[in-house]
């Protein structure tokens, strides 16, 4: 299985009416959240996706580095909801469950999610999303949700050796490489219909699957980041997308989806 997108299959028998009707494909870009931004700013509708074979400056959270040879696939979608600022995360949500369903479906991976925005196979990160919008006074004026996804990575070859010891791909849980158009097209098709759901039913039944594809909740965890440590017990994800901890003491704290992480300390 080639590591080469082939443009031309992208589109190919693709089911959806809104998720990549327009899609921008190039060999290497800088981050394709930097390009769908431009292209957003340029009036690109809701559904356009920027995909490119490999990124020389992909981002993580906090200007983190994200690693992105050829072989991954690397995603970002324009979305133009009708929500207040703090309730896009709820998008990460779903483009996470998007993610975990199609791995599960398409390959029979246990795919799993982790709060806030990752997608874990054999316990290893396999999947990272990245959510950054520009608001016009109290709207939206767009979202981008980048998505990216170690499919045909040899982690041990084209990965350093640190991040080794944290993630995975699909062709290392596999033992075989996949097809990166096929896996695009799920994704697109599952964005599509869980965001039908999500304009006609609202967040909750996207969470509840959400939650249902975890495994950390009921461990005891660590939340890190921005100088703060807390250790508790995971007890719930909330309808604000918030993490909900029983900390040692009793007390109940909510941590809300920023720029936090969780470890997990024991099941
Ligand atoms: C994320 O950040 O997990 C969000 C990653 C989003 C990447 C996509 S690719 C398409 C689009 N364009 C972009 O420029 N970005 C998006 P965060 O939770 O901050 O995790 C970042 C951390 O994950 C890094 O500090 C590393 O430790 C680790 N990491 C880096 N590259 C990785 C990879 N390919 N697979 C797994 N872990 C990685």
């Amino acid at each position: 299985m080639p590591t080469n997108i082939k443009v031309e299959k992208l589109q190919e028998g693709l089911k959806t009416k809104l998720m990549g009707k327009y899609i921008f494909f190039a060999n290497e870009v800088a981050s394709t959240n930097d390009w769908a931004k431009e292209l957003a700013e340029l009036g690109a509708p809701e559904g356009a996706v920027v995909i490119a074979e490999t990124q020389t400056a992909g981002r993580g959270r906090l200007g983190r580095k994200w690693i992105s040879p050829k072989g991954g696939l690397w995603l970002s979608l324009i979305f133009r909801p009708k929500l207040k600022p703090p309730e896009t995360v709820k998008l990460i949500f779903l483009a996470g469950l998007a993610v975990a369903e199609a791995i599960r479906e398409l390959y029979g991976l246990k795919a799993e999610t982790k709060w806030p925005n990752d997608i874990l196979v054999d316990g290893q990160k396999v999947c990272g999303i990245l959510s950054e919008m520009k608001t016009i006074g109290e709207k939206v004026d767009y979202l981008i949700i980048g998505i990216g996804v170690n499919a045909n990575i040899n982690i041990e070859k084209d990965f350093p050796k640190e991040l080794g010891e944290t993630a995975t791909s699909i062709q290392k849980a596999l033992g075989r490489k996949i097809n990166l158009e096929e896996l695009f097209r799920a994704l697109l098709e599952k964005m599509e219909s869980l965001y039908q759901s999500f304009l006609k039913e609202g967040f909750t039944p996207i969470l509840e699957r959400w939650k249902s594809f975890t495994s950390f909740l009921g461990c005891l965890v660590e939340v890190c980041g921005d100088g703060e440590r807390f250790e508790g017990l995971a007890s719930d994800v909330d309808d604000d997308g918030a993490l909900v901890l029983k900390l040692e003491n009793g007390s109940i704290k909510r941590f809300l989806v920023g720029d936090l992480s969780i470890k997990i300390r024991r099941q």
